[in-house]
């Protein structure tokens, strides 16, 4: 999985058939049409930006009609977990999916949600037989909200949502619901085909939970663990579920949401997590998802926007991006961030597009060059207010949050830094141009309006930069 980078869609939202043609305006909160078998069309798309996995939205039937906050187009709202969301396809066409991704050399990974399903009831909820597995009142806990995030009982027995949408919290100590999760996921896994899986509102479940899951579903598994505190949600990767990197998440943002962020305090929370987790290279890592507002509604510097995306792929971690960063949509707060991607066109040749392409080319030439690319733990610096370096060998990357129209002065990355020699011939990733270090292996790096530089020596680039400078 480590090699792995990966595209997470909304699969209402990602494609859907040229027939269907209505207007999808996310602040409706409508189903807008989206399907597994429109993914199957388009899988070259992602292919070809270099992604070699996909992230798909819950599979399972969900509450239908509409409610005071709109229809389940996002399939978080579980209704029975036995049955299909028809609203994205029948079992042979998410079956078809899933082979048409294999075919592709590619992983499929499906989000699951365990620990509560959607009612538009809440004090007065009481499950009947549409809820399949979980029609009796014993397979949940009692009526109470969430008020106090800082009580973990509270925030593991008490309900999520509100008056609107009840999200009922199952009893995961009830061995009745234990047993019914574990051999669920050990079916939907084979079933399926299912590479990997995405874990909703892990923090919401008892940590003994986890392993026994897990172990049943008997792939990578990587969890949403919503906090900043790298300390908190490091305690869950002991669990066996990988949380994705929310505490490096909000520091990301800060540093280069505008020119005048904070680059160390990136640096602080690197350092945090690298002493926290048993190991920061399973994590998931991510700038854009659909919970938060798009990197692009801070800011619309193209450079800044560069350098954020970067991150994600020239560091430790397992890489996500979110679909819709590639057409440059900058949608806000759920549900403004789950644009329709059929208005881009699929556009192939958009800066974004290739630019994603290059970065996952670095990646993959990095990983390529050296069996402990994937493995090793980075190492963070701020050779300069305004400079972040990451020395993740083979790949060294210098990202800026100087803006397009600022000008960072050159850093110079020591042969020690490095283990260029010297007179080497470097690559930089971002424009495919070439640069060569000193007769003692420096090299100094100039800055081109802002963008940042993923750099690796030509020896080691392979097929990156094929084309010539881009
Ligand atoms: C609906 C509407 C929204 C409306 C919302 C109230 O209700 O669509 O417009 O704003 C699904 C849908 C959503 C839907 C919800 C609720 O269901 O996608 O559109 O929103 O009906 C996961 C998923 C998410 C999914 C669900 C539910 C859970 O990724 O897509 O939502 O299955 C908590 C959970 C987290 C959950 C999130 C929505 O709520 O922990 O798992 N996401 C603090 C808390 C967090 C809390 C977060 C947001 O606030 O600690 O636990 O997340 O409420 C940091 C701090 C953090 C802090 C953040 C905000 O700041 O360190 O602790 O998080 O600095
Ligand atoms: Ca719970």
């Amino acid at each position: 999985m480590r090699s792995r980078t990966v595209y997470q869609l909304v699969t209402d939202r990602f494609a859907r058939s040229s027939s269907t043609t209505s207007t999808c305006d996310p602040g409706a909160r409508e189903y807008c049409g989206g399907t597994w078998s429109d993914i199957s069309s388009q899988l070259s798309y992602i292919r070809g930006m270099g992604f070699d996995t996909i992230w798909v939205s819950p599979i399972v039937a969900n509450i239908g009609g509409t409610t005071g906050e709109g229809e389940a187009y996002h399939g978080y709202w579980t209704l029975n977990p036995e049955q299909l969301n028809s609203n994205f396809g029948s079992e042979t066409d998410l079956q078809s999916l899933a082979s048409a991704v294999h075919a592709a050399g590619m992983y499929l990974i499906v989000d699951v949600v365990i620990n509560h399903v959607a009612a538009t009831s809440s004090s007065t909820f009481s499950p009947s037989d549409s809820y399949g597995p979980f029609s009796a009142s014993d397979d949940f806990h009692k009526f109470c909200w969430i008020d106090d995030y800082s009580n973990q009982t509270d925030v593991e027995q008490c309900w999520l949502g509100d008056t609107s949408v009840a999200l009922p919290d199952l009893d995961t100590e009830s061995s009745v619901v234990i047993d019914y999760w574990n051999t669920w996921i050990t079916s939907l896994v084979s079933n399926y085909s299912i590479d990997a899986i995405r874990i909703d509102t892990v923090k919401h479940i008892r940590q003994t939970f986890w392993p026994g899951f897990a172990s049943a579903a008997g792939v990578y598994c990587v969890g949403e663990v919503l906090d900043g505190d790298a300390t908190y949600v490091s305690s869950y990767q002991n669990t066996s579920v990988n949380p994705f990197n929310y505490p490096i998440f909000y520091p990301l943002v800060r540093a280069f949401n505008s020119t005048s962020g904070n680059i160390g305090d990136l640096v602080t929370m690197a350092a945090s997590v690298k002493s926290s987790f048993q190991d920061p290279t399973l994590l998931g890592s991510f700038l854009n998802n659909h919970d938060n507002p798009r990197f692009e509604n801070y800011t619309s510097d193209q450079a800044l926007i560069m350098n954020a995306h970067a991150y994600p792929f020239v560091t430790d971690g397992i890489t996500f991006a979110y679909y819709g960063s590639e057409a440059g949509f900058s949608g806000g707060n759920d549900p403004y961030n789950r644009e329709p991607l059929w208005t881009s066109n699929y556009d192939t040749s958009s800066t974004m597009y290739q630019y994603f392409a290059s970065l996952n080319a670095a990646r993959s030439a990095a990983g390529n060059a050296s069996s402990t690319f994937y493995t090793n733990q980075m190492t963070l610096s701020q050779p300069s207010d305004s400079v972040l370096q990451i020395v993740k060998s083979p790949l060294i990357s210098l990202l800026t949050n100087v803006g397009s129209s600022g000008s960072a002065s050159s850093v110079s990355i020591s042969s020690s830094t490095s283990s260029w020699s010297a007179n080497q011939v470097i690559v930089d990733a971002v424009t495919c141009t070439t640069l060569t270090t000193d007769s003692s292996g420096n090299l100094a790096v100039a800055f081109d309006s802002g963008k940042p530089r993923v750099l690796i020596a030509d020896s080691q680039k392979g097929s990156l930069c094929a084309n010539g400078t881009s």
